[in-house]
């Protein structure tokens, strides 16, 4: 029996490895973990994280051929193929601060293999690195060996939060790279014999390693390039009167563009796509390509050009000031059928209302007081820090209340901001909000959610993001 062991029990490797299980039934997968409290829940009947149809993936396998442990060091010790699926921040000092991926779990997990394997190993980057990591990775695991063979191989993976479940089971492809000897070969043969399980061998891709490696870099640059890409001509739609859904709608016709990834927002959010954009800006600059480096760059540049937009745009349009005013926000996630907020756009947007002296009212259908007040107390890039830098009891901010309904929080306000395209605000009853608002009452639509002409009916002021007023 091949035996799997995963280190990190996040967002990826949790799902993955309960996928890998249950389409495996001949494969023994342990997720182990440092922390006992993210164990235990995995061990529970209610998961650390929400995903659609992972409850039954886990349900199914768990005790079988899936297990959960804190017993990190065994695990590792009796796996033939072990994933490392640990964290990899923005690093927030020292060289390459603000930019750089901080590769320090990743560097302990990897002296910790070559500490306690007796047996070769395939050692599988799962999380986000930068291009050479494995280098870095091979060159401990070698130095330490005492004679085993360690393989290295990148296997970035592509699911989308929300959706994680569906895109494990029809992956649009699977990236294996590895290095090209023999032994590389075999390590990838290996690994592309457990996804064969259920993908079709068309869609598993293999390459060098540092193809893989970057073209997950590359994969999310390209992603957030036509979210920011859209962006900005939002920004001229507003100035001209055209609009953003109808030029995307003709744009994404064009089979060479596709019409997928092409709304319009309040900004991009989420734990990749700024982490790893940064990454690779930091990658261009050392190695001398300032050029490149400066064109991804400018993909979070119009990210946060975006957020402030938004800001600016409230501001000004309430008459130049929001202070003492009750501004209701509406949706915190970074974006719907998530409680997820690592870099939601919400949290800069709250930021430059509290700034400007507004009263926020908060109400998001999956995230807690307890989060939101963390997210507005805490420093950019300090939220992928578990360990030190997050703190363990913010001073509440004061301006900031959040409530558990979409009418308490728009109640008294004098306008509604929209930061998440949560189904649920389609559908309010817009004449009770109204009539319970300040007038003039404006709406913000960050995510064009709402019918803007029947509001309008309604008597609100309505923005909404690269369409006209
Ligand atoms: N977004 C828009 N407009 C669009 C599409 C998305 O504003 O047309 C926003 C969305 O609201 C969110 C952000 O973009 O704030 C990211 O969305 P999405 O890509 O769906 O979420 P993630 O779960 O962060 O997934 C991305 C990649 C996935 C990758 C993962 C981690 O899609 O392939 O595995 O990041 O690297």
């Amino acid at each position: 029996m091949v035996k799997i062991c995963c280190i990190g029990a996040g967002y990826v490797g949790g799902p993955t490895m309960a996928v890998i299980a249950i389409k495996c039934p001949s494969i023994e997968v342990v997720v182990v973990d440092i922390s006992k409290p993210r164990i235990d829940a995995w061990n529970s009947d209610t998961l650390p994280i929400y995903e659609p149809g992972l409850d039954d993936v886990v349900k199914a396998c768990r005790g079988k051929n899936l297990f959960f442990s804190t017993d990190v060091e065994k695990h590792v010790a009796e796996a033939d193929i072990i994933f490392v699926s640990v964290n990899t921040p923005t690093k927030t000092r020292g060289l390459g601060a603000g930019k750089a991926a901080d590769l320090t779990y990743w560097e302990s997990a990897a002296r910790m293999i070559a500490d306690v394997s007796k047996s070769d190993k395939i050692v599988v980057e799962k999380s986000t690195v930068p291009v050479k990591t494995a280098e870095a990775i091979e060159k401990i695991l070698t130095h330490n060996s005492k004679g085993i063979n360690y393989q290295i191989l990148s296997n970035p993976e592509f699911l989308a939060e929300g959706t994680a479940i569906d895109d494990l089971f029809k992956p649009d492809r699977v990236l294996i790279g590895g290095r090209e000897t023999p032994e590389g070969r075999k390590a990838v043969q290996a690994l592309k014999e457990v996804y064969a399980h259920w993908v079709p061998e068309e869609n598993i891709i293999t390459t060098n390693l540092w193809s893989a490696e970057l073209s997950k870099l590359a994969a999310n640059a390209f992603l957030a390039q036509r979210i920011s890409s859209v962006n900005a001509m939002s920004a001229l739609c507003e100035a001209t009167g055209a609009d953003v859904s109808e030029v995307s709608y003709a744009i994404g016709k064009d089979s060479r563009i596709g019409p997928k990834f092409l709304n319009a927002s309040v900004g991009f959010g989420g734990s990749c796509f700024q982490k790893d954009i940064l990454n690779l800006v930091y990658i261009c600059e050392c190695n001398g390509l300032p050029e490149v480096a400066n064109y991804w760059k400018q993909v979070i540049k119009i990210n946060d050009y975006q957020k402030s937009r938004f800001v600016n745009r409230v501001v000004s349009s309430m008459f130049n000031t929001v202070s003492g005013k009750k501004i209701a926000v509406l949706g915190f996630a970074f974006k719907k059928d998530t409680g997820d907020t690592r870099e939601t756009p919400a949290i800069d947007v709250c930021k430059g209302l509290l700034g400007d002296k507004a009263q926020v009212s908060i109400y998001d259908p999956q995230v807690t007081e307890d989060q939101i007040q963390r997210d507005l107390a805490m420093n950019k890039f300090d939220w992928d820090h578990p360990m030190h830098l997050q703190p363990t009891s913010p001073t509440a901010v004061k301006q900031v209340s959040v409530v558990w309904d979409a009418y308490e929080a728009t109640k008294g306000a004098h306008g509604v901001c929209i930061l998440t395209e949560w189904n649920e605000f389609k559908a309010l009853d817009y004449q009770k909000i109204f009539d319970n608002m300040q007038k003039p009452a404006f709406v913000f639509d960050g995510r064009n959610v709402v019918d803007a002409e029947k509001l309008r009916e309604i008597g609100f002021i309505v923005y909404s993001i690269g369409k006209p007023l």
